[in-house]
């Protein structure tokens, strides 16, 4: 008897030491809500204020507040739009540059108190996060230190008041997932800058809300990604030096945002942030330019696909809705992205690994197709390079490859690479840096029945929770539309031998619609909208609208400088071409001058600047004042001392309407400063006029 009860003793024992432990946590690893919050993935930022009914990006402080006066504000319609589109919250501009506050706040005189909405009784905070209950949204709060309405900006003082400020929202409407602060930082009413106290207003937020993620340059509990265009980092390390670095211009390079820094130091994921259309706030100017279905896809791989979250921009409207066309893409994008991932292939399959840990099944290749992310294939510590093959069972078409790695054990992997079965070995199919919570591979359709994935360097034993297998349909490519500076239109398509039909009156083209042939002119200006069909119309692509004012077809340049960045360069209606000033010489100081002989006197309505588009900042003009002349030798100015606002980070063009129209047969741009610090040189990649 008792020789029985040892032997289960020592039998059970060695039971207990042969299970294998799992790997050790590697570096900086997310806190239980960082990893909640990777996994809500993509979400809604509304930009919504005076700026709405103004057309402006950044507000002065100085609007009256009457302006702010919604028809029609339903805070339940955003809501029930970010549900349908597949949104796991909403994060709302509380408060942005311009100062004015959504909810009646006791810390400032310029909120919906003082505006014509609901003759000063209602509040949109209220409002936004009722609703967000009711359709089991996640509610944040962005609000911007940055304040140019506040009397007390730029003094000590305001340091508290912004606290109070934010302890009023974040204990008032319930809970905050994420509060997003704004790293810009520039004058207030007084003209000075304030020198903010983040750990002030850090505490402010942990002692309300002790699970927000705190959203900023550096964190810490998601970063900014370093552009406002969507695209964070092929490489994207969840991890980020921090020691040392600020916010704005004292944080870490916008490269190393958009990337992270391999083995950095804290868990600081990147956020996404990006608008569905050119600007951040809503304009009648832009409802004809919301972002394709194929860019949003595109951000789509290169935000959430790029171990990104996606918190994409929706700006409500003048009525206080988001407007048909921006629902009507968030539909069509929910869809395409359902589509493309309603059927994983690899699911159930079998697959088999070079190694797993310990050779113990509860790391082995098979948790890799079980649907569950705390499930993961893992090696022994030793193990650096492993791979393993998904047995797809037939040859079947597929087009996209999702891997994740088990984030809760750290970021590991540092290189892999895919191979498809050709039916005799295994062929290329593409080779990446990093994987993290999500990457997401884009690869034309191919056939193969099985798929080889190879770490090629970790830097631990590579922990990988999932991989999915899928074919995602095809979007026709859009046609592109471009016109030269003699006003000839083009329209290209990617798609061999494609219908492209348009039309000039703004209708939607059909197939009854005049096909493209060849270029034809269209100097005045006006907006085509094209389209591509194929196969006697049964497949299509979207809508293209492209709007276009004067060609400067009769367009000179007056004392133009010779040589590589020439002005004509400017006016070429070629935004890949850069008119760039004085940075040979080094020492010419701003301001610059761009001077153009319109070749006849027109009546202006406004003036276009296109900065330059190649990702680079040089030059890019931030203050400006505009004149104009009828014989080239007397100027009256039309704008003076303005700058275009939050053009370094969303360089997009900007269009900027006169009070009053103009008569001249010359214009000048004068440049006064560049948006980086110490520089020079002033660029442009195009400079139009407004006369439709
Ligand atoms: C920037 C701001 O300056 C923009 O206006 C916008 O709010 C964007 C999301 O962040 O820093
Ligand atoms: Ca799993």
């Amino acid at each position: 008897m008792k020789k029985i009860l040892l032997f289960v003793l020592v039998s059970s024992i060695r039971l207990v030491a042969q299970k294998t432990a799992p790997p050790a946590p590697y570096g900086a690893v997310p806190s239980p809500q960082q990893v909640q919050w990777q996994q809500m993935e993509y979400y809604m930022f509304i930009h919504f204020g005076p700026n709405t009914f103004t057309n402006q990006e950044w507000g002065h402080g100085d609007e009256d507040p009457r302006v702010f006066n919604p028809s029609r504000l339903d805070a339940r319609q955003w809501a029930r739009t970010a549900k349908a589109a597949g949104m796991k919250a909403i994060i709302i501009t509380a408060k942005h540059h311009d100062g004015f506050c959504l909810w009646p706040s006791k810390f400032s005189k310029h909120t919906v108190r003082e505006s014509a909405w609901k003759n000063g009784q209602g509040d949109v905070l209220r409002e936004l996060s009722n609703a967000c209950k009711e359709y089991g949204l996640k509610f944040g709060v962005y609000l911007s230190p940055w304040d140019r309405n506040h009397p007390a900006y730029g003094t000590p003082e305001y340091n508290q008041i912004f606290a109070n400020t934010l302890n009023e929202v974040l204990s008032s409407y319930g809970n905050v997932f994420e509060q997003w602060f704004d790293g810009a930082n520039g004058e207030g009413p007084n003209g000075k800058r304030q020198e903010y106290d983040w750990n002030l207003f850090r505490g402010v937020v942990f002692k309300h809300q002790p699970k927000a993620i705190i959203f900023s340059d550096i964190g810490p509990g998601c970063r900014w990604m370093g552009n406002e265009s969507g695209i964070a980092g092929e490489t994207n390390w969840s991890t980020l030096n921090t020691d040392g670095f600020g916010m704005g211009s004292a944080a870490p390079s916008t490269q190393v945002l958009n990337t992270g820094n391999e083995n950095g130091k804290y868990w600081i994921p990147a956020e996404v942030d990006v608008s569905i259309r050119p600007g951040w706030f809503y304009s009648p100017d832009t409802d004809d330019r919301v972002k394709t279905l194929t860019h949003l896809m595109k951000i789509y791989y290169s935000s959430v696909g790029r171990n990104g979250n996606l918190l994409l921009n929706v700006p409500v409207s003048r009525e206080g809705l988001i407007h048909p066309n921006d629902s009507t893409r968030l539909m069509e994008f929910r869809k395409t992205v359902v589509e493309s991932f309603k059927t994983n292939l690899a699911s159930g399959k079998t697959v088999t690994a070079t190694a797993f840990r310990g050779k113990d099944k509860q790391f082995s290749a098979s948790n890799l197709v079980d649907g569950k992310y705390d499930t993961y294939w893992t090696t022994d510590d030793a193990v650096r390079q492993a791979s393993f093959v998904v047995d797809l069972g037939k040859p079947i078409d597929i087009n996209r490859v999702v891997l994740q790695e088990y984030i809760p054990l750290g970021q590991r992997v540092k290189s892999f690479k895919v191979e498809a079965w050709s039916g005799n070995e295994f062929i290329p199919v593409d080779q990446q840096t990093t994987i993290g919570y999500k990457r997401i591979l884009v690869f034309p359709t191919l056939k193969t029945a099985k798929i080889r994935v190879t770490i090629l360097e970790s830097n631990a034993c590579p922990v990988l929770s999932e991989i999915g297998i899928y074919k995602a349909p095809e979007l026709l490519s859009n046609p592109e539309v471009a016109r030269n500076k003699q006003g000839m239109v083009t329209i290209s398509s990617e798609v061999a031998d494609p219908v492209i039909r348009y039309t000039t009156d703004g209708s939607e083209p059909t197939l009854a619609s005049t096909r493209y042939m060849a270029p034809f002119s269209f100097a005045k200006g006006g907006t085509i909208k094209a389209r591509s069909f194929i196969k006697n119309g049964a497949e299509s692509s979207e809508t293209i609208p492209a709007s276009f004012d004067l060609a400067p077809e009769k367009w000179s340049v007056v004392g133009d400088e010779s040589g590589r960045n020439s002005a004509s360069r400017a006016i070429d209606s070629n935004p890949k071409t850069i008119w760039q000033t004085g940075r040979q010489e080094g020492s010419k100081k701003y301001p610059h001058e761009l001077v153009i002989d319109l070749g006849e006197t027109l009546t202006l309505k406004g003036f276009t600047y296109t900065p330059r588009q190649d990702g680079q900042s040089g030059g890019i003009i931030n203050q400006y004042s505009f004149f104009v002349s009828e014989n080239g030798t007397d100027w009256k100015p039309v704008v003076e001392n303005s700058a275009f606002a939050n053009i370094r980070n969303n360089p997009v063009k900007q269009q900027v309407p006169f009070s009053n129209t103009q008569k001249a047969r010359f214009i000048k741009l004068v440049a006064l400063s560049s948006v980086n610090e110490n520089e020079n040189w002033a660029s442009a990649a195009e400079v139009g006029v407004l006369v439709n």
